[in-house]
């Protein structure tokens, strides 16, 4: 699954994933989410997440996630799970935010000026 320029929202869902963020700040998640089909949560995350407000740096969007923001849900491990399976991130240009498995077996991923959370 392949993102292009500009921020993308990759899902990698159930079983092993190869997730390529390209250009642009992105979210890389590994397995299932609380949002998977919900349409109206997703367009109000992907419209938020592509905001380009000055005051929205990527810090200020990342901690409003974590928090909860309109009818998206709060980007904690009630809501973003993993699929034990370990998938394979490249994020690409720009700083990405990971939602990967840390302990072995390990999700794969790049590091470079990344934030990873599991
Ligand atoms: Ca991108
Ligand atoms: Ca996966
Ligand atoms: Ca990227």
């Amino acid at each position: 699954m392949s993102g292009l320029a500009g921020r993308d929202l990759l899902f990698g869902g159930l079983g092993a994933d190869t997730l390529l963020g390209g250009a642009g700040e992105d979210i890389l998640f590994y397995g299932t989410t609380v949002l998977d089909g919900n349409r109206a949560a997703l367009d109000e995350l992907s419209t938020f997440w592509s905001r380009k407000d000055k005051a929205l740096t990527f810090n200020a969007r990342t901690a409003q996630l974590i928090a909860g923001t309109g009818s998206v849900p709060t980007f904690t491990t009630t809501n973003i799970h993993d699929d034990t399976d370990v998938d394979i991130f490249t994020g690409g240009a720009d700083r990405d935010w990971y939602f990967a498995k840390l302990t072995d077996p390990k999700d794969q991923f790049d590091t470079l000026a990344e934030d990873v959370r599991s």
